[in-house]
């Protein structure tokens, strides 16, 4: 394929080991759309001759100095975290021609979209028609439609493999916080799946360090995630792990859910007060009592009195000995 970007230069980005040859990246078909730019399929020939799949980031033609400078940061970032299991790993980046961002290919996307196609198969061996935006507390009627729907049940996460994803991602961020590093942005849909069901967390590479003082406050626009977002980062533009923690309870209820959007039916502007006023998402359909606990856990007010990851996947493991 054509990279459409036009050469620029990148005044962010100075050579190094993770420098990749153009020449070597053969680039496929897009994979998806962001804010940022597209993210194409393609294959990397390595120096040893073997080819790898590969996910390769690029900016939109022409990008803004702005633009240019974030995506900058974000391969900064990811230069600097070391390889976790369940952190998408940087392969490399090409900074002479169009800066690209080589990361190592998830063959089932991202995990939003992949619950909701479990969520759709279901719905359509059940022959039910049921609005997956909208009507979440309908979704999870799981067991019934799962003794429709035998023959087909490959990729339609079982209350197990929702316990197993939970903790997964528990991992990988147990391992950015102890980095100092919060993601801000933690939501299924930054999530990605591959083979063999391992999940693997993306996108922090647009994630703060906040080794000083444990704390980022955005200032300025942008569009932000409210649905995601704990009550301290609405009212005070506060961001912290244990504001991480409350995304995850957030992240915890759409696995539940296969995908539901949160809070349906409650529109933007009334989420904040709602949340003031002690407002919670009630427990979906089918989810069982300790992981409706935990997501609650993670929603409460006080962040200090909210769990740490480590604690949170410590009680996945429990969990989970349940089906071993
Ligand atoms: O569901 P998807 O195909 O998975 O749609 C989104 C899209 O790009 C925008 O983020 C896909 N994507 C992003 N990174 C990767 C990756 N490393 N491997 C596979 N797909 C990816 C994502």
């Amino acid at each position: 394929a054509i990279i459409t970007a036009s050469t620029i230069s990148v005044p962010y980005l100075k050579p190094d080991k993770w420098d990749i040859d153009i020449q070597r990246l053969l680039i496929k078909d897009v994979l998806g759309q962001g804010a940022f730019g597209i993210v194409r399929r393609g294959w990397y020939s390595k120096e040893n001759g073997t080819d790898i799949e590969v996910a390769i980031k690029m900016l939109r033609d022409p990008p803004t100095n702005e633009e240019l400078k974030q995506f900058c940061q974000e391969i900064e970032i990811m230069k600097s975290v070391p390889p976790h299991p369940h952190l998408v790993s940087l392969v490399g980046c090409v900074v002479k021609e169009a800066p690209l961002l080589v990361v190592e290919y998830c063959s089932k996307g991202d995990l939003q979209s992949y619950l909701r196609s479990a969520y759709e198969k279901i719905s359509k061996a059940a022959m039910m028609n049921i609005d997956s935006e909208n009507n979440s507390t309908s979704v999870y009627a799981f067991n019934k439609l799962y003794d429709m729907s035998q023959e087909d049940t490959e990729d339609i996460p079982q209350h197990k493999d929702v316990l197993s994803f939970a903790r997964q991602v528990a991992l990988g961020m147990e391992y950015l916080a102890s980095l100092k590093m919060i993601h801000r942005d933690l939501a299924t849909r930054n999530v990605l799946v591959c083979d063999r069901n391992t999940i693997k967390i993306s996108d922090f590479g647009l994630s703060r360090d906040v080794y000083y003082n444990n704390v980022y406050c955005k200032l300025g626009g942008g569009k932000l995630p409210i649905r995601w977002m704990a009550l301290e980062s609405l009212t005070h533009q506060v961001y912290t792990t244990q504001s991480d923690v409350w995304s995850y309870g957030v992240l915890l209820w759409e696995m539940v859910t296969l995908g539901s959007t949160p809070y349906p039916g409650v529109p933007t502007h009334e989420l904040l007060g709602m949340l003031n006023s002690g407002y919670r998402m009630p427990q979906p359909d089918n989810c069982s009592d300790e992981l409706y606990a935990l997501m609650r856990s993670c929603w409460k007010e006080d962040p200090k009195s909210r769990p740490s990851f480590s604690s949170l996947r410590e009680t996945l493991d429990g969990l989970l000995e349940g089906y071993s």
